[in-house]
């Protein structure tokens, strides 16, 4: 019998959650993670044969109907799943008319999805339509990242240079930059379609003090990819500590440089 309690996704979801939480980006119920997989990644696990509960998700979700998310759930801690990823994850499946999400596993409690699921959803219908290998969603709340929401205009292309500026591998891992967005409230509709909106062109996307949402191939490249975020804002953070003055900085003509020797297209609006 092959259960997916014992799979490889749930490892790798409680692996990440719980690291997230060590970095210190998930107090209390603070981030929440989705992870898309398809049927035919599914067929070898014989515990996924019945429906144990719908949820409504209150937006048109057609656009992903059939497949599966391995999800969060509402109101749990990211230091709790490696503990007990049955009661604090689940795997849902879109319905034919995208409208509700089926239980097919966790959440053994009576959790449900992440209050930012639509957020998620939504932001997954857009990454599809940009790279179909893309298949996680995750947010958290990286503290470097949201200080700089306060002490920096909330413009993309000053965030994305500044980012780029503090460490070499920046411009690298992100060459389209950051997006962001206006402070919202969370948990809602309208935040996941700015937030969605925003995904046609970035795979990151601040959320103004509150944290950022990241997009990747699989759970450990969009964790990189955060961690990588955050140590450029961790940078500034230190750079500020020690006074502030900045005798000697990476040039546009070397992040130039560097775009041509890894291969990547920086964003032309940021660096012309
Ligand atoms: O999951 O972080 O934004 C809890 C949150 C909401
Ligand atoms: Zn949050």
């Amino acid at each position: 019998m092959t259960k997916f309690a014992d799979s490889k996704y749930v490892k790798a979801l409680c692996d990440i959650t719980f690291r997230s939480y060590d970095h210190g980006w998930d107090e209390r119920n603070g981030g929440n993670v989705s992870l898309r997989l398809t049927a035919a990644e599914l067929a070898e696990f014989d515990d996924l044969t019945e429906v144990k509960r719908t949820y409504d998700l209150g937006f048109d979700a057609s656009e992903l109907a059939g497949q599966y998310f391995l999800v969060t759930g509402s109101g749990r801690y990211f230091r709790n799943v490696i503990k007990r990823p049955e009661l604090d994850s689940g795997l849902v499946k879109i319905t034919v008319d995208g409208s509700q999400a089926e239980l097919y596993w966790g959440f053994e409690d009576g959790a449900k999805p992440t209050s930012e699921f639509p957020t998620h959803l939504m932001s997954h219908i857009a990454r599809l339509k940009v790279d179909p290998n893309q298949r996680v969603v995750m947010h958290c709340h990286p503290t470097n990242f949201i200080a700089l929401s306060f002490t920096q205009a909330l413009d993309e292309r000053k965030l994305s240079r500044l980012l780029w500026q503090m460490q070499a591998e920046s411009l690298v891992v992100f060459p389209e930059g950051v997006g962001i967005i206006p402070y919202m409230t969370p948990g809602t509709n309208e935040i996941g379609a700015k937030t969605a909106a925003k995904m046609a062109d970035y795979r990151v996307v601040m959320w103004p003090h509150h944290g950022i949402f990241a997009v990747g191939a699989d759970l450990d490249e969009t964790f990189g990819l955060i961690e990588t975020v955050e140590k450029a804002a961790l940078i500034y953070s230190q750079i500020m500590a020690q006074g502030g003055q900045i005798k000697q900085r990476i040039t546009d003509d070397q992040l130039k440089e560097l775009a041509q020797a890894f291969d990547v297209e920086a964003n032309p609006k940021f660096l012309a």
